[in-house]
C-alpha cells in the first residue's frame, strides 16, 4: 500500500485529533482577526471562540449554510483581500442563486494535496493517464481533480465533459487508464462506445473511474463494474468546502476525508443535534487548513454517516459512507420520505431495465402521485407487450416493498430519457412548478 504522506495518514486517533484541536484553535483565532462575517454570527449566537476549549465544545459554535453565502454574495465571507485569490470558482446555482468561492496559493496546495492523498491511495501515479471528463470552468469538477492529478505526476488528458465520441477516440488513441466524471456520463459514454463497436475491455486500458458530483448507488457501482470492467470509486465533495476532495480507496469502503484538513460531524438535519457514529444524518465539515474561505460547522445539506474505524488500507481518517442524497433532495409522497437513492438501488438491480430514469412527481386530485419512468435495456431482446407487462408489475411491486408506498412505472424505450454531460437530473418535481 502506498501512501502520499504516510504519517499524516495513519496517525493514530488520539494524535490526530490533538492535531485537530491545534488547528481548531488556529482557525478560530484567524476567523475573530480576519472574518467580519464570523464575527458577526457568533455575536448573533452569543458564542466566544474562546469557550471552545475541546473537540467537544465545537458544537457550541453555530452552523455556517449555502444561506449564509447567499446573504454575503459574492466575497463577503472572504478572510483575505481579493489581492491574495489566485482563483474563484463558482457553484451552478441549480437550487438558488450561485455561490462564489475563492482561493489563495496555499488553498490550491491545501486542495491538490487532498486530491494527490486519494489519487495515490487508488495506486494512480505516474504511469496513469486520467482522462478528465469533468467539466472545466467555474465548476470545480475539472481544475480541482486536475491539480492533483498534476501533484502525484500522471498524465492529464483535459478532455472536459461532452463530445463523447472524441473522448472514445482520444482514450483509445492516447491510453487513459483512469477517467474522472459524473456516474451517469459514464454510462453514456459506455453506451455511446458501444454504439461505436469499443469494447472497454478489449479496446481501452481504462482500469478505473473516479465518480461522483452527485448520489449514485451500490448497485449502480456494481453495473458500472459489471458491463465495462471498470473499477468504480466514489470521489466527494462540494465547492463551497474546495470541489472533490475526498476518495475511497482500493477497498471501496467509504470516502477517506482528511482529518487534519477537515472535522467531520454528522447531525440530526432537523433539530441540529450531532449524531453519534453510525448514525444517519447531515454532514456538517469544519475546515482547518482554509485560509480565504474557512467554513465553521459548513451544513453540506447530504446525508450520510461517519464510520470513525482505522480502515483496512491502514489510514485513520474517518470515512463518509455512501451519501444517500441531499436532505432537500428527499421527496415527501403522501406522507412518505422517498429519496431518490432508493428507487436508484432498486432499478440498477435489475437486469432487465436500463441505466437511465427519472422521478417525476405531480399532484392528482389533491393527492401527491409518484411516476418512475425508466428504460428497458437494450440487452433484452424480447419488448412484447406482455413481456413489458409483466416486467412492469414486477418493478411496482419491488419499489414498493422498499418505499412503503404505490408509484407508477412507466417503461419507455432505450435512449429516450435525455443523457447529461455533468450531474444527471433524476427528478421532475411538478408540485413546486
Ligand atoms: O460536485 C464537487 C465535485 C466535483 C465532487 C467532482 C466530486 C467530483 P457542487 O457542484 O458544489 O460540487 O455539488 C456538491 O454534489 O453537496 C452532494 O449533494 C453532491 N455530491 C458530490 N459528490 C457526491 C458523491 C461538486 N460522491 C454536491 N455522492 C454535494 C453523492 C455527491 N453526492
Amino acid at each position: 500500500m502506498e501512501y502520499w504522506d504516510p504519517v499524516i495518514e495513519r496517525m493514530p486517533e488520539g494524535e490526530l485529533k490533538e492535531l485537530q484541536m491545534r488547528k481548531l484553535k488556529h482557525v478560530l483565532n484567524y476567523i475573530t482577526e480576519y472574518s467580519s462575517f464570523y464575527r458577526k454570527k457568533f455575536a448573533e449566537a452569543g458564542v466566544d471562540s474562546k469557550d471552545v476549549r475541546s473537540l467537544n465544545d465545537l458544537g457550541k459554535l453555530p452552523f455556517t449554510t449555502k444561506k449564509d453565502f447567499r446573504d454575503n454574495y459574492p466575497t463577503g465571507m472572504f478572510c483575505v483581500p481579493s489581492s491574495q485569490i489566485i482563483r474563484y470558482h463558482a457553484s451552478s446555482g441549480t437550487t438558488g442563486k450561485r455561490t462564489i468561492v475563492g482561493y489563495t496559493r496555499g488553498d490550491i496546495f491545501e486542495w491538490a494535496t487532498s486530491i494527490a492523498r486519494g489519487l495515490t491511495s487508488l495506486g494512480i501515479g505516474r504511469s496513469d493517464v486520467i482522462q478528465n471528463s469533468y467539466g472545466y470552468g467555474l465548476f470545480t469538477g475539472g481544475l480541482g481533480i486536475h491539480y492533483g492529478a498534476e501533484m502525484v505526476g500522471a498524465t492529464t488528458l483535459p478532455t472536459g465533459a461532452g463530445g463523447t465520441e472524441r473522448q472514445i477516440e482520444l482514450m483509445q488513441d492516447l491510453g487513459s487508464t483512469v477517467i474522472a466524471c459524473t456516474p451517469s456520463y459514464f454510462l453514456h459514454i459506455a453506451e455511446v462506445a458501444k454504439s461505436m463497436n469499443v469494447d472497454f475491455k478489449r479496446d481501452t486500458k481504462l482500469r478505473a473511474g473516479l465518480f461522483g458530483a452527485e448520489f449514485w448507488s451500490e448497485n449502480m457501482r456494481k453495473r458500472i463494474e459489471d458491463t465495462t470492467g471498470v473499477k468504480a470509486y466514489d470521489i466527494y465533495g462540494t465547492s463551497e468546502l474546495n470541489g472533490p476532495l475526498f476518495m475511497e480507496c482500493t477497498y471501496q469502503n467509504g470516502i477517506h476525508a482528511w482529518a487534519d484538513q477537515y472535522i467531520m460531524e454528522v447531525i440530526n438535519p432537523d433539530t441540529g443535534e450531532v449524531l453519534g457514529e453510525g448514525e444517519e444524518g447531515e454532514l456538517v465539515v469544519t475546515t482547518l487548513a482554509k485560509e480565504a474561505l474557512p467554513l465553521i460547522r459548513y451544513r453540506t445539506g447530504d446525508i450520510t454517516h461517519l464510520n470513525f474505524e482505522k480502515c483496512e488500507c491502514g489510514r485513520t481518517h474517518p470515512r463518509i459512507m455512501r451519501i444517500q442524497g441531499r436532505a432537500d433532495d428527499m421527496l415527501k409522497i403522501r406522507g412518505v420520505n422517498v429519496f431518490p437513492s432508493q428507487v436508484e438501488s432498486v432499478l440498477m438491480k435489475m437486469p432487465e431495465l436500463g441505466d437511465n430514469y427519472i422521478l417525476i412527481v405531480d399532484r392528482e386530485h389533491e393527492l401527491d402521485k409518484l411516476t418512475v419512468r425508466v428504460e428497458v435495456s437494450d440487452r433484452i431482446p424480447e419488448k412484447s407487450g406482455d413481456n413489458l407487462e409483466e416486467l412492469n408489475r414486477k418493478v411496482s411491486r419491488q419499489l414498493k416493498n422498499i418505499l412503503n408506498l404505490t408509484v407508477d412505472v412507466e417503461l419507455v424505450e432505450p435512449g429516450s430519457i435525455p443523457r447529461s454531460e455533468g450531474k444527471a437530473k433524476r427528478v421532475i418535481d411538478k408540485r413546486k412548478m
